[in-house]
């Protein structure tokens, strides 16, 4: 995979992606989303990736934001259909992706770069990092998403209050209200995402993609639904098999 502005390294089934603007503190532009864009339409069936790590370079910033210096000409069509594809070709394909999706917020995540982190399954932080959604400072809402995600991961009041002041949750606070799930040094962030990560390639990975299928559907109408028929349909696979078999036979499961 050959990218200009992304940087992918796999491993032990392990794609850490670390997103590589550091001169505009990894905002995200076009070629940026573009590639993003790419990298998960081809993981997707690449069979040594299992789980994606995404981060920023350098040690201050994950996403400071959708490139600011690329739209700020743009009329309302054309800022309509930056968000609308955007929406549709990076961030509901992350948050649909059917392998574990883990942001390591490694500086600022603000506007789309928070946005990029609530879209992925789960966040953590390093003890450095600011949240925030500042687009009421530009005279804009957030636009990848950040109305919607931001409300069911920390509450209605808590986002709306985030939302209209536009101030940054420091880490502490984003772990205290569910914005993150855990917060370390800096040193180790990436190794704490791998080993998560590596605690994930142990288990099934065809029912973790149901798992996200029924939790992403939690807020449809349809969720319990969904979950029931994803629930029925894993009772016919290998996996389901092995996973039984292996606790009855109190051995570890061997998941193809
Ligand atoms: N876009 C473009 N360039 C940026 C961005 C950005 N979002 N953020 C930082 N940069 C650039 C700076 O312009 C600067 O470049 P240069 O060296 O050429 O002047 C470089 O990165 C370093 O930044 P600073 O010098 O500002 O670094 P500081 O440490 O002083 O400040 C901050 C760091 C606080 C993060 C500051 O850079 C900042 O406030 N950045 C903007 C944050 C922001 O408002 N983000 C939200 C953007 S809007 C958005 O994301 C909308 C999403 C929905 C879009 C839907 C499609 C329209």
């Amino acid at each position: 995979m050959d990218f200009q502005n992304l940087i992918v390294e796999v491993e032990n089934k392990i794609a850490v992606v670390t997103l590589n603007r550091p001169q505009a503190l990894n905002a995200l532009n076009k070629d940026l989303l573009s590639e993003l864009s790419t990298f998960f339409s081809t993981a997707q069936d690449n069979e040594e990736i299992r789980v994606v790590i995404l981060t920023g370079s350098g040690e201050k910033s994950f996403v400071a934001g959708a490139d600011i210096k690329e739209f700020s000409d743009f009329n309302g069509a054309q800022g309509q259909e930056l968000a609308a594809q955007g929406q549709t070709t990076v961030f509901d394909k992350i948050e649909n992706f059917t392998k574990p999706v883990i942001a390591a917020i490694n500086g600022f995540a603000l506007g789309g770069g928070l946005e990029l982190a609530m879209a992925a399954h789960f966040r953590i932080a390093s003890k450095n990092a600011k949240l925030g959604l500042p687009e009421v400072t530009l005279g804009l809402i957030p636009g990848y998403g950040g109305t919607q995600r931001l409300p069911k991961l920390i509450g209605k009041g808590r986002a709306m209050q985030a939302i209209m002041t536009a101030e940054m949750f420091s880490a502490d606070r984003a772990y205290e209200i569910g914005l993150v799930n855990e917060v370390v040094d800096q040193a180790d962030l990436i190794a704490r995402a791998k080993e998560i990560a590596a605690r994930i390639t142990q288990n099934s990975s065809m029912a973790i993609a149901r798992a996200i299928t029924a939790v992403n559907a939690f807020d449809k109408e349809q969720g319990f639904a969904i979950e029931i028929e994803s629930f029925g349909n894993l009772f016919d696979q290998e996996d389901f098999k092995e996973g039984t078999a292996a606790f009855i036979e109190k051995r570890k499961p061997n998941f193809k």
